[in-house]
């Protein structure tokens, strides 16, 4: 087992802006949460951008979700990023060639190159899907997650599959941040590992979601990032709860790391 590094000393080992400044930014804020805000007004993720903002270093959207989107919900939830010192990262899991990925990310009604700072994609395709995203996101220091494993059951995102994203990692380093992930599983210190289905206690959802614990993600796992959603937006106290999974990543990561 390699050695553990900070975040701190992280954010010297990667080339890559944005990177740094996430990693930075963790240590300053003293927290590796992440908030997956699926939620269907612009309302109420602005409202909960702006209540759980001072806790997290990063919010997820699904800008898809919203039944009310206007261009409008981009530009409020930016002032906000920048109030709270957060980063924002779309979930669109784009998923096809490199010519149409660039559209989607730049274009449509979303426009989600505009104030996205990070946003993620299946490697299925081949690298054309990185270099179709790297020409919209890498001129606006914007930054790119490869979903290497899921959270869910019976995915076929493992083995040979993982370690390709891995290999695909590598070839842009100027440009891929790092992984969805459920581990640690690239040993380059400048990949940021980021981890969804989260929860206080192991379980599933209905429609196939696991759960796994910050313990088992960032303790035991090596994992940088909890992505935490509803089991802080449905609690009756989200804001009480993001505090508690705030103080729950960050004894893991501290308590697991060395140098
Ligand atoms: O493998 C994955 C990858 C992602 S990005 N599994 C996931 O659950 N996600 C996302 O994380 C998913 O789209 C959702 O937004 C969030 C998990 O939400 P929760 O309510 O189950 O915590």
């Amino acid at each position: 087992m390699t050695e553990q590094i900070s975040f701190l000393k992280r954010a010297s080992l990667t080339r890559h802006p944005l990177s740094q400044r996430l990693f930075k930014l963790m240590e300053d804020k003293k927290t590796n949460l992440a908030l997956a805000a699926d939620i269907s007004t612009q309302r109420e993720v602005l409202q909960l951008a702006e209540v759980i903002g001072p806790h997290i270093c990063l919010f997820k959207t699904h800008v898809d979700i919203l039944s009310d989107f206007t261009p409008d919900f981009g530009i409020e939830l930016r002032k906000i990023a920048n109030r709270h010192n957060f980063l924002i990262f779309e979930d669109r899991k784009f998923a096809d060639i490199g010519q149409t990925v660039s559209l989607q990310y730049s274009g449509g009604i979303y426009r989600i190159s505009d104030w996205a700072d990070i946003v993620n994609a299946h490697i299925v395709p081949g690298p054309g899907i990185i270099d179709g995203l790297k020409v919209i996101g890498e001129p606006k220091g914007q930054g790119l997650l490869l979903l290497a494993e899921m959270s869910s059951a019976g995915t076929v995102a493992k083995g040979s599959y993982t370690r390709k994203a891995v290999e695909f990692a590598e070839q842009y380093p100027e440009y891929v941040m790092g992984f969805i992930s459920l581990k640690k599983i690239s040993d380059n210190p400048g990949f940021i590992h980021m981890t969804p289905g989260v929860k206080l206690r192991p379980g599933k959802d209905s429609l196939g979601q696991r759960y796994r614990t910050v313990d088992q993600i960032i303790g035991k796992n090596y994992s940088d990032i909890a992505i935490v959603g509803r089991d802080i937006t449905h609690s009756e106290n989200p804001l009480g709860q993001a505090v508690l999974y705030r103080e729950r990543a960050w004894n893991a990561y501290t308590s697991s790391r060395k140098i």
